[in-house]
C-alpha cells in the first residue's frame, strides 16, 4: 500500500468515524483513525484465518486468562501489516508525526503482571507461528488502575480506559452469550425414566463479546482475543417494570453489568470474593459456551472429536471452573455417561501453574460456590469422590494422602482447591521453568506427581521479540538487522550469529552508542515523570516488576543505602555512578508493598539532593510502571535486577526482556534466572545468593535467624538500624520502622539478610566492571547473542508439541 492511498483511508475515518476534516480533529481522533485504517487490513486477515481454520478442519487451541496486557498495539499491528513505513509517510504528508501520534494510545492495562504479559506475548506467537488460537478473557472497564505518587506514597486513581472507545475492539452483539446463576438442583426423572440433577431457578445474564485481532509477523494468520462483557437481560426489567418495581429492576441490572467492572488489583494473594467468583464463572460459561457452539457447526453431536478438535490451556487457576462446566455440558446437556464426559473434558484441558506462593493458591467456599453454580458444586464432589475411590482403593491406608489430594479443604469452613481441581482435570501441567516445575512437582503437587508424573511437563516462558525488541527498540533492532540480516523476527535463534561480534571493536562501540541514545531518551521521560536529573553516562540499574516482598526490592534499596553510607564515610571515594530506576505497583491492599514504595521515595529524595553524593548515585521512582513505560527503561536498562529470594519467583519475563536488550542481570538462582546463566554463561551474569533448597533448608529447620547476620556484619547492621530509626522516611519514621519490624521481629520471611552480604558483593563486580566499557559490551552482546531460546515462538512451539498437538494452517487470500 503506498502512503497516497494510506492517507486517504486514514482522512477518510476521520470524516465518517469522526466526522471531522484534518484541521478540526485532535489526538485522540488522529489515533483513533489510525488504527481504524490499520484494522482494516487485520479483519482481512482475520476473516481469511477463519476461513482457512473452518477449512482445514484444524484443532483451535483456547487460551483462558482472567488477565491479558496487551500494551499499545498501533505501531506493533503497523509493523506487522507491513504499513509501517506507509504510515509514517502518510502522517507526515499530512503534516502530522506518527510517533507523536501513536504516543496518544491508551495501554488497555487488563492484568496485573507477568502473568497477563505472557498471556498476550503466547497471542502473538501463536498468530505468527499459523495456529489457530483464540485469547479467552473480560472486558474489565476499569483495568489496573493508574499510580500516582504523593509524598512518597502510592495513591491509585482509576483507569477509565474505554472512556474515549477503543479502536481496536469489535463489538460481537450476535454473538451474546446466556450464562446461567444461583438457583438450586433438584431431582426429576428424566427421559429414560432415570432420576437426574436439574438445575432449576436459576437467572440468566449474557456475556457480549468484544473481540481484539492480534496480528502475526510476516503471515495473514490472526489470533483472535475475545473479551467478556456482562449484561443484564432486557426481559427481566419488563418483568418487573410491569409489576412496578422500576428502581429494583435498575439496580439489579446495575449490579450484573458490575461483573466486568474492575480488574481485582491484587496478584500472590487470593480475594476469595463473590464478585470475583462470578468474574471466573463468566469468563469460563461464556468461552465454553462459545467454543461448544462452534464445535457444533462443524461437527455436529460427534463429541468423541472434541478433543481432537480443541484446546483449552487454563492460565493458573482462575480459569480451573472450565473443567466443571465442559463435564456439566456433556452430562446435562449432551447427556453423556460420566467417564465419557470425563475423558473428554481431561483430554481437552490443561493448567499452567504459575505460583507456589501459598496464598496466591485459590480456594473457594462451598457455600459461597454454592450460591452462585450449585450445579457445578455437584460435580466436584462427584468428582472428588470418583478420584479418591480410585487413589484410595490402591492404597487404602494413606488417609493423609487422601486428604493432601482432595478437592476439599475439610478443616474449618470447607473450601475447594482450585489447584487440586485443575490438576485433577487436565491432562497436562506445566510449570513455567524448569525450577519451577520441579518445586511443583516435588513440593506443592507432589502426590498428584507422583500420582499422574506423565502429565507434568516444564515450559519455560519466553517473551515476543517483535514487541521486545523490533519495535520498543528500534536502534539495536536495525544494528542487529545491518549485521545478520532480517529474519531474527521469526527466527530468534538467528541472534547467536551476533556472538561472534562480542570482541569487535567497532560493533561493541555501535552497541553502546545504540544502549546512550536510549537512554538519552529514559532521561527525558525521567525529568518529565520524576523531575529528576539522571545523567546517561551513568550505569541505569534498573528493577520493574510488581512490588513484592518475595521479589525484593527492599533488598535492593539496602544496597543503595550501603552505597550512600559509604560515600557519606568517605565523600572522596571513587564509586562508579549509578542510576537506579524503579518501576512497581504495589497491590491496593498489600500495606508492606506500600510502605516499600515510601521507603524508596525517602531514599531517593535524600540521595537525589546531598551534595556529599554530587549527582553519583540517582534514584527514580518512575510513577504507573506498566507496559508501555517498559517499552521505553528496558531499551535504557544497564543492569536488571532479579533478586527474588530463589524458590518463590515462578519464571520471571522481564528478565528476558532486559537481557535481550544487552542488559546484563545481577540474580539470585531463582526461576528462568538459571537457564539465563547457562544460556549467556557464568561470565556474563551475576549470580549471588542462597539456592532455593538452602534457603528452604534454612527456613525450614527453623534455624534462621536474622539477627545473626546482623550481629555479624556491622554495614548491614547499620543499614538495619537506619531502617528502625526511620533515617530515610522522614515524617514518615513509622513506615520505616514497620519494616524494620517485618525483618527483624517477625522472621525475614524472604531472607533479605541472608542474601545480603554475597548481594553486596556481586553489586561490587558489577561496579568494577562498567567503567571498562568494551567488557561490558562484549558481556552485553554474548546476553543478547544467547537469548534467542527465550522467545516466545519456542515457548508455544513446545505448548503444541507437549500439550495441544495442533497443525499450522496456511492461511490462502490476503498478502503475507
Ligand atoms: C488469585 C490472585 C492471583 C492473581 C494472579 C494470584 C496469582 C496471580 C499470578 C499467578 C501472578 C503472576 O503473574 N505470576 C507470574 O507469572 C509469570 C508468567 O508465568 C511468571 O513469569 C512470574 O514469575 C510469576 O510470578
Amino acid at each position: 500500500m503506498t502512503a497516497g492511498a494510506f492517507a486517504e483511508r486514514f482522512l477518510h475515518y476521520l470524516r465518517y468515524t469522526r466526522g471531522l476534516e484534518l484541521a478540526d480533529a485532535g489526538p485522540a481522533d488522529h489515533v483513533a483513525a489510525l488504527a481504524l485504517a490499520v484494522r482494516e487490513a487485520l479483519v482481512d486477515r482475520a476473516v481469511a484465518s477463519r476461513k482457512a481454520w473452518t477449512e482445514f478442519q484444524a484443532k483451535t487451541v483456547h487460551y483462558l486468562s482472567m488477565e491479558y496486557l496487551l500494551g499499545r498495539l498501533l505501531i506493533n499491528n503497523l509493523i506487522a501489516t507491513g504499513l509501517l513505513e506507509p504510515a509514517r509517510e502518510a502522517m507526515q504528508s499530512l503534516g502530522l508525526n506518527l510517533d507523536t501520534i501513536a504516543d496518544e494510545e491508551i495501554d488497555p492495562g487488563l492484568g496485573n503482571g507477568g502473568l497477563g504479559r505472557l498471556a498476550a506475548c503466547f497471542l502473538d506467537s501463536l498468530a505468527t507461528l499459523n495456529y489457530p488460537a483464540y485469547g479467552y478473557g473480560l472486558r474489565y472497564e476499569y483495568g489496573m488502575f493508574r499510580q500516582e505518587l504523593r509524598d512518597g506514597w502510592q495513591v491509585e486513581r482509576p483507569d477509565r480506559w474505554l472512556k474515549g472507545g477503543y479502536a481496536w475492539e469489535i463489538q460481537r452483539p450476535d454473538l451474546t452469550v446466556p450464562v446461567k446463576v444461583g438457583g438450586r438442583v433438584e431431582w426429576r426423572q428424566g427421559r429414560h425414566g432415570k432420576n437426574r440433577p436439574v438445575w432449576v431457578d436459576w437467572r440468566v445474564l449474557y456475556g457480549v463479546p468484544h473481540d481484539v485481532l492480534i496480528a502475526g509477523y510476516g503471515t495473514p494468520n490472526v489470533s483472535v482475543l475475545r473479551l467478556w462483557a456482562a449484561e443484564a437481560p432486557r426481559e427481566f426489567d419488563f418483568q418487573i417494570f410491569s409489576q412496578g418495581d422500576f428502581l429494583r429492576a435498575v439496580a439489579e441490572r446495575e449490579r450484573t453489568e458490575a461483573i466486568t467492572r474492575v480488574l481485582y488489583p491484587a496478584d500472590y494473594v487470593a480475594a476469595g470474593r463473590r464478585l470475583r467468583l462470578l468474574q471466573e464463572y463468566l469468563l469460563v460459561a461464556a468461552s465454553v459456551h462459545d467454543v461448544v457452539s462452534r464445535f457444533r457447526l462443524r461437527y455436529g453431536e460427534a463429541w468423541e472429536l472434541f478433543p481432537t478438535k480443541v484446546a483449552f490451556q487454563l492460565n493458573d487457576t482462575h480459569p480451573a471452573l472450565t473443567i466443571v462446566e465442559l463435564m456439566r455440558f456433556f452430562l446435562d446437556d449432551a447427556e453423556l455417561r460420566w467417564a465419557q464426559a470425563w475423558d473428554l473434558t481431561r483430554a481437552s484441558c490443561s493448567y499452567t501453574n504459575h505460583t507456589l506462593l501459598p496464598e496466591a493458591l485459590e480456594t473457594w467456599p462451598v457455600a459461597l460456590m454454592e450460591s452462585v453454580i450449585p450445579r457445578h458444586v455437584q460435580i466436584i464432589y462427584e468428582i472428588n469422590r470418583r478420584m479418591l475411590d480410585e487413589v484410595g482403593s490402591a492404597n487404602p491406608r494413606d488417609l493423609d494422602r487422601l486428604e493432601r489430594l482432595s478437592l476439599v479443604h475439610e478443616d474449618g469452613e470447607k473450601r475447594f482447591r482450585m489447584a487440586n481441581l485443575a490438576i485433577a482435570g487436565s491432562h497436562r501441567i506445566n510449570g513455567v521453568a524448569k525450577l519451577h516445575t520441579e518445586l511443583l512437582r516435588t513440593r506443592v503437587a507432589r502426590d498428584f506427581a507422583e500420582l499422574w508424573p506423565e502429565r507434568f511437563v516444564a515450559i519455560t516462558n519466553g517473551i515476543t521479540p517483535r514487541r521486545w525488541l523490533l519495535s520498543c527498540n528500534p536502534r539495536l533492532a536495525d544494528l542487529v538487522t545491518s549485521r545478520i540480516g532480517e529474519g531474527w523476527e521469526r527466527d530468534l535463534d538467528r541472534l547467536s550469529e551476533l556472538a561472534h561480534l562480542a570482541d569487535e571493536a567497532e560493533f561493541q562501540q555501535r552497541f553502546m552508542a545504540v544502549k546512550r541514545e536510549n537512554k538519552g531518551d529514559l532521561v527525558e521521560s525521567i525529568r518529565t515523570l520524576c523531575g529528576i536529573a539522571v545523567d546517561p553516562g551513568s550505569m541505569f540499574d534498573v528493577q520493574i516488576k510488581r512490588l513484592h516482598e518475595y521479589k525484593r526490592q527492599l533488598l535492593n534499596a539496602m544496597h543503595i543505602i550501603a552505597l550512600y553510607r559509604r560515600i557519606k564515610d568517605d565523600p572522596s571515594r571513587a564509586v562508579t555512578p549509578r542510576t537506579f530506576i524503579f518501576g512497581a505497583k504495589a497491590a491496593p491492599s498489600y500495606h508492606m508493598a506500600k510502605l516499600v514504595i515510601r521507603l524508596i521515595n525517602g531514599i531517593a529524595a535524600i540521595v537525589n539532593s546531598d551534595p556529599d553524593v554530587g549527582g553519583r548515585l540517582k534514584v527514580a521512582f518512575l510513577p504507573d510502571y506498566r507496559v508501555t513505560l517498559a517499552e521505553q527503561i528496558i531499551p535504557a536498562a544497564d543492569l536488571s535486577e532479579q533478586i527474588s529470594t530463589a524458590g518463590w519467583e515462578a519464571s520471571g519475563t522481564g528478565n528476558m526482556k532486559l537481557a535481550l536488550n544487552g542488559a546484563l542481570t545481577i540474580g539470585t538462582l531463582d526461576g528462568a534466572n538459571i537457564e539465563i546463566r547457562d544460556a549467556v554463561g557464568e561470565d556474563n551474569i551475576f549470580i549471588f545468593g542462597l539456592t532455593a533448597e538452602q534457603g528452604a533448608v534454612l527456613t525450614i529447620s527453623g534455624h534462621y535467624d536474622p539477627w545473626s547476620y546482623y550481629r555479624a556484619d556491622p554495614e548491614l547492621a547499620a543499614i538495619i538500624d537506619t531502617l528502625r530509626k526511620g533515617t530515610f522516611t522522614p515524617g514518615d519514621e513509622s513506615a520505616s520502622h514497620e519494616i524494620w519490624s517485618v525483618l527483624m521481629e517477625h522472621g525475614d520471611r524472604y531472607l533479605h539478610l541472608a542474601d545480603f552480604r554475597s548481594y553486596v558483593e556481586a553489586q561490587s563486580r558489577v561496579g568494577a566492571l562498567y567503567p571498562d566499557q568494551r567488557a561490558w559490551a562484549a558481556k552485553a552482546i554474548r546476553n543478547v547473542a544467547a537469548m534467542g531460546w527465550f522467545s516466545s515462538d519456542r515457548a508455544i512451539r513446545r505448548y503444541v508439541e507437549e500439550i495441544w498437538h495442533l497443525d499450522q494452517v496456511k492461511i490462502g487470500a490476503g498478502e503475507a
